[in-house]
C-alpha cells in the first residue's frame, strides 16, 4: 500500500482488507455517512477530491449561491446537540454560511481524522477472491476495504460548453462549480455569463449588481419562482428549534423531504378566482411552496400545468418592462414545474437594468469564445469575465468518471450506458459491496432529509453483516430488475419525464446523454422508506450474503 494512504491496525475480523470502509465525498453525505460508520466501529477512510469538506458547498462558491431549501429543514437532524447550538442566520442560507456549517459539524464530531483531502478517486476494483474492493487514487496510490460507499453527490461533474475556443480567451473565465476562493470583482468589467439554469439565476442577480456590463447568453428560458429570503431572528430560531422534531417529521412525510406538501385539491377543479388567489398566495411565499405544495394536478394534467404557466407567463410580462425581452424569459419549451425550478431574488427585474443584455442562443447561436470574448452568429462581443454556468454531467456523471468494476470486471459505465439498473438507488447487482448515498434511482428533493434515511439504512445494512460474519452482500439480478422496472413505471403520466433536463438524464455537452432515462425515483420519500424498510424488516432476502 501507498504511504498517502494510511492505515490502522486491522482488526481480527477483517485483518485482509486496509479498511472496513471507504467513503468516496466529504459533502453532505459523506460526512453523515462516516459519522454512522464511527458509530458501528468501522475503520473508515474517506476520500474527498477538495482541500477541505463540503462537498457541492465547497465548491459552487459563486455569487448568490444558496439554498432553495429552508435552511432549518436542510441541516442535519441526527444530534441534538447540533440542533441546540447552530443558529442559522437566513431562511436560505447562502453558501458562506452553509460551508461554515459542514466545518462546524466536522470539528464537532471530528471528523476530519479520517478523511484525506485532495484524493481524487480514479478507479475502484472489486475483489472476489477476498470480498473487497481495491481503491486507487489519480496519484498511483491504492488501499483496500471490504465496503466501499459513494457519497458522491448528485450535481459534482460539473460540464463545459462544446464551444470552441474556450482556452484561447484572454480574460478570466472559470465554470461556476470551479469559482476561486478569492474574491473577484465585477466592478466596470464586462461579463458574460452562459447558461441559465438554478446556478446562472443565482449568479446572474448578484453579478447584475456590480458588474460594468452584463451579457446572459440564454439557451432554455426557466419558469424561475420567488425566493423571499429574509434574516433568521432571535424569536424564529428559538421557535424553530422548539419546533425540529415536528419540522424534521414533516419533511419524511412529504414527496420531496420539504416542508411543503401538495394542495389536496386539483386546479382544475376550483374556481378561477380560487386557483388564482392560491396562486397569488404561493408566488408571495418564501421557498418550493409555489412547486411542491401546488395542486395536486399541476405536474401531471397538461391543462393544469398550461395554466399555471400562463400565471407565471404573467408575472414575467408584469415584472419586465421590455415586452420584446420578457417574451425571451417566458420558456415556451416545457411547462412549470417540469424542469427544476430556479427561485429567485430579483432576477426578472435584472433584465430591466440599462447595463444588462439578454441573447436568445437559439436565434444567435455562440459560434466560439474568442481570446476578446464571445463570436454569435451575428455580433462580436468583448468581455473581461466570462462564467459558464453550463451545469453537471448530472447523477450518474460523478460515477463514470471513476472506473468502477465488480464482479468479473464488469464496468459499471457500460452496465448503466442505456439505463441505470439498481437496487434500491443504494445497490448494483454484480457489485458486491457497493452502497451508493443518493446514487440514481434516489429520490431528488431536500437532499440531507434523503442523506440520513439512507446512510442510516447502508449502516444498519453493514452492521448486519458484520454481526454475522458475512462478508459479501449483493443484490439480486431479480432484486435489482424488480426494482428498475417499479422505478420505470412511477414515470408514466409525469409531465416532467416528456421534457430534456438533467433530471431526465440529458446533457448535450455530454457525449451519450442525449437519450432520455430514467435516473430518479419518483414515488417520494415516504414510499421510498416503505420499500427500504420491508427489505431490512424482511431480513434482506433481495440480498445474496456469505
Ligand atoms: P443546469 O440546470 O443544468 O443549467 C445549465 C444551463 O446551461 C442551462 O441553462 C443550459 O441550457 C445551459 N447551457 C449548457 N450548455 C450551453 C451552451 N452551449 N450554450 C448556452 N447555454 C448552455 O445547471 P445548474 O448548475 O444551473 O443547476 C444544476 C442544479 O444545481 C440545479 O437544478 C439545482 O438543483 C442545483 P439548456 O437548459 O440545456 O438548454
Amino acid at each position: 500500500m501507498n504511504d498517502a494512504v494510511k492505515m490502522d491496525t486491522p482488526s481480527a475480523t477483517q485483518s485482509d482488507v486496509d479498511f472496513d470502509a471507504i467513503i468516496i465525498g466529504a459533502g453532505v453525505s459523506g460526512l453523515y455517512q462516516l459519522y454512522r460508520a464511527r458509530e458501528l466501529g468501522l475503520r473508515t477512510r474517506v476520500f474527498e477530491a477538495g482541500p477541505n469538506v463540503g462537498g457541492t458547498w465547497y465548491w459552487n462558491r459563486y455569487p448568490g449561491a444558496r439554498f432553495d431549501s429552508e435552511s432549518w429543514s436542510y441541516g442535519y437532524s441526527f444530534s441534538q446537540e447540533l440542533l441546540d447550538e447552530w443558529d442559522w442566520e437566513e431562511h436560505f442560507a447562502g453558501q458562506p454560511e452553509t460551508e461554515r456549517y459542514l466545518n462546524y459539524v466536522a470539528d464537532k464530531f471530528d471528523l476530519r481524522r479520517d478523511i484525506q483531502f485532495n484524493a481524487v478517486v480514479a478507479a475502484a476494483h472489486y475483489q472476489d477472491d477476498n470480498h473487497s474492493w481495491k481503491i486507487t487514487l489519480d496519484d498511483g496510490s491504492h488501499c483496500t476495504a471490504r465496503f466501499l460507499i459513494t457519497a458522491v453527490g448528485v450535481l459534482s461533474a460539473a460540464v463545459m460548453p462544446r464551444i470552441s475556443g474556450t482556452d484561447s480567451f484572454k480574460g478570466q473565465s472559470c465554470h461556476t462549480h470551479n469559482w476561486p476562493t478569492e474574491p473577484v470583482s465585477f466592478e466596470g468589467k464586462r461579463v458574460a455569463v452562459i447558461g441559465t439554469g438554478a446556478t446562472g439565476i443565482q449568479a446572474i442577480t448578484e453579478i447584475a449588481k456590480t458588474a460594468g456590463h452584463l451579457t446572459v447568453f440564454q439557451r432554455t428560458a426557466q419558469w424561475s419562482a420567488p425566493l423571499h429570503n429574509s434574516k433568521v431572528t432571535p424569536e424564529e430560531m428559538a421557535d424553530i428549534r422548539k419546533n425540529y422534531t415536528d419540522i424534521f417529521a414533516r419533511c419524511q412525510e412529504t414527496v420531496g423531504c420539504f416542508i411543503h406538501a401538495a394542495d389536496p385539491r386539483a386546479a382544475l377543479e376550483v374556481s378561477e378566482e380560487e386557483r388564482e388567489a392560491f396562486w397569488e398566495q404561493r408566488y408571495s411565499e418564501p421557498g418550493f411552496g409555489i412547486w411542491m405544495g401546488n395542486f395536486k394536478d399541476v405536474l401531471v394534467d397538461a391543462e393544469a400545468n398550461q395554466l399555471m404557466s400562463d400565471f407565471l407567463a404573467r408575472k414575467i410580462r408584469e415584472r419586465v418592462t421590455d415586452p420584446a425581452v420578457a417574451e425571451m424569459l417566458i420558456p415556451k419549451n416545457h411547462g412549470f414545474g417540469t424542469r427544476r425550478v430556479p427561485l429567485e431574488s430579483g432576477y426578472f427585474e435584472v433584465f430591466n437594468q440599462p447595463n444588462v443584455k439578454l441573447v436568445d442562443v437559439n436565434e444567435n447561436p455562440i459560434k466560439c469564445v474568442t481570446p476578446d470574448g464571445i463570436q454569435t452568429s451575428d455580433a462580436d462581443y468583448g468581455f473581461d469575465i466570462i462564467i459558464y454556468a453550463t451545469g453537471f454531467d448530472a447523477i450518474t456523471g460523478a460515477f463514470d468518471r471513476i472506473d468502477i468494476r465488480g464482479v468479473g470486471g464488469t464496468s459499471l459505465k457500460d452496465k448503466w450506458a442505456d439505463q441505470p439498473v439498481t437496487f434500491l438507488g443504494i445497490m448494483v447487482d454484480g457489485f458486491p459491496n457497493f452502497m451508493m448515498v443518493m446514487g440514481p434511482h434516489a429520490g431528488l428533493g431536500n437532499f440531507p432529509r434523503a442523506v440520513e434515511y439512507t446512510a442510516d439504512w447502508v449502516a444498519e445494512l453493514i452492521g448486519h453483516a458484520n454481526t454475522r460474519n458475512v462478508t459479501r452482500i449483493d443484490a439480486t439480478a431479480d432484486a435489482a430488475n424488480a426494482w428498475t422496472d417499479h422505478v420505470v413505471e412511477l414515470n408514466d403520466g409525469l409531465l416532467f419525464t416528456e421534457v430534456d433536463s438533467w433530471m431526465t438524464g440529458i446533457n448535450r455537452n455530454v457525449d451519450g446523454k442525449d437519450v432520455r432515462r430514467i435516473m430518479r425515483y419518483s414515488g417520494g420519500h415516504p414510499a421510498f422508506r416503505r420499500r427500504c424498510e420491508a427489505v431490512s424488516q424482511g431480513g434482506y432476502q433481495e440480498l445474496s450474503m456469505d
